[in-house]
């Protein structure tokens, strides 16, 4: 309807500068009023096609009817007493669903808490009582929040962590298997990542000293990193061997999204503790840290915990979800997404040389642009696209640790034709530039 941002947006732009500081970013300035079935509607009329789900998390669309009724029932009913002080069903109902749709029929228990970070901090904290141990290990290109444990466990330092430090102790960083960028090619990237990351955990920290090695299946912030195969069955079997937690960070790659339920299945990944979130509960917060009952059940009465933890509108906004992705089985759209962009990308790589990489699985999916003819990242020719996505009503996100990877996380609901526009959008886009 009007140049993107519109006179209304961009009106209410100028109030958000005044008010909230430029370290709260903006990817794309239309401010919006409504949302549903891969569609964004801002305050001047205009219509956006979603290809980011608010960063993978109204996976079941926004204002998805259960999650919707579900909600609307329990804000009526009650808000918030704090589960910690007297208890309502929903949370207990979340946690036997976690126990039983996350990978491993092994006894299980689950905490919930409100954020993403939130569940990495417990995962760690829980890994470090029941072993008694220090370290944690993590990846290059991970992302796991920005706490100050959380953003020590992250990879990148712009805009994560410049001179947010110091940073928290003990934590150690190790290769990930990022086949596109390994320096003697995809074919030994498994093989040789996962030895240079075992040899550097037993000659640097010592494979006793090490509570936890946390990693995503699919590296998010970090671009959208499909380890080499091989690469976390020998990082889990190295944790089972030496009595390391193996956490699985599935807050961005969980419930549905890759294709599978979690990510960790594709290879048959069985985690000892796995922290979910985002896309768990269609937006309200919500976060999940599902582990081994023997090493959950070691911390004190009270030792976890907090106030809004499980909140019951929460809580009541996950069945939701949980109810739509099983009765829409939004496992198969996921898959079916994946199978239609990632051969429409591929023939655009064939086309033009600035894509170097096209990588994800299901509805994750990735572009990794580079100067034409070289593995040289192209962060200027992601933010060219970027825009002009934006101008024409597609929204799309950023990744990767050097800025120039276009990711795509459509709502697992959109409809072919809308998903078959933007792909058309972005195509264009391309090939313009
Ligand atoms: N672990 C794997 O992807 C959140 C970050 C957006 P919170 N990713 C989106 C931003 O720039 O802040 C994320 C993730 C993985 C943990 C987190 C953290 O989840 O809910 O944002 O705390």
């Amino acid at each position: 309807m009007t140049a993107i941002p519109g006179p209304k947006s961009r009106e209410l732009l100028a109030r958000k500068q005044a008010a909230v500081p430029p370290g709260i970013g903006t990817a794309l300035p239309v401010f919006v009023t409504r949302a549903g079935g891969g569609v964004l509607q801002d305050a001047d009329g205009n219509s956006l096609i979603d290809f980011g789900s608010g960063i993978a998390v109204t996976s079941v669309g926004n204002a998805a009817p259960k999650v919707v009724e579900r909600v609307r029932r329990q804000v009526a009913d009650f808000t918030h007493t704090c589960f910690m002080v007297t208890p309502y069903e929903s949370y207990v109902r979340v946690c036997e669903k976690l126990n039983e749709l996350t990978p491993g029929d092994h006894d299980k228990r689950t905490v919930l808490v409100s954020t993403g970070a939130e569940a990495v901090e417990n995962a760690v904290k829980i890994a470090r009582h029941a072993t008694g141990r220090p370290a944690v290990v993590v990846f290059d290109h991970g992302y796991h929040g920005r706490t100050l444990l959380t953003m020590t466990l992250t990879a990148k330092n712009m805009p994560y962590k410049e001179k947010f430090g110091p940073f928290a102790p003990e934590v150690y960083r190790v290769p990930l298997a990022y086949p596109f960028r390994w320096p003697s090619g995809p074919e030994n990237c498994a093989e040789e990542a996962a030895e240079q990351a075992i040899d550097m955990i037993t000659k640097q920290v010592g494979a006793d000293n090490v509570a936890a090695v946390v990693i995503e299946p699919i590296a998010g912030e970090g671009g959208f990193v499909v380890p080499a195969r091989g690469f976390l069955p020998r990082v889990a079997e190295f944790c089972r061997t030496n009595g390391i937690v193996f956490v699985a960070d599935e807050v961005q790659t969980g419930f549905a999204r890759t294709g599978t339920m979690f990510a960790c299945e594709d290879e048959g990944i069985v985690p000892d503790i796995i922290t979910t979130a985002k896309g768990i509960a269609g937006g309200l917060p919500l976060a999940g840290v599902t582990g081994r009952a023997e090493i959950m059940d070691k911390v004190h009465a009270g030792g976890l915990g907090g106030t809004y933890g499980g909140n019951p509108l929460a809580c009541e906004a996950a069945l939701g979800v949980m109810e739509t992705i099983e009765e829409e089985d939004l496992v198969a759209r996921a898959r079916h997404i994946g199978d239609t962009m990632l051969p429409r990308l591929r023939a655009l790589q064939e086309r033009f040389d600035v894509i170097g990489d096209v990588r994800g699985r299901g509805a994750m999916i990735a572009i990794e642009l580079v100067e034409p003819g070289t593995k040289v990242p192209n962060p200027a020719a992601v933010q060219e696209i970027v825009r002009r996505c934006h101008a024409e009503g597609l929204l799309v996100l950023t990744a990767g640790t050097y800025g120039n990877v276009l990711r795509f996380l459509p709502p697992l609901v959109i409809p072919d034709h809308l998903l078959d526009e933007g792909l058309g959008i972005l195509e264009k886009a391309i090939a313009e530039l």
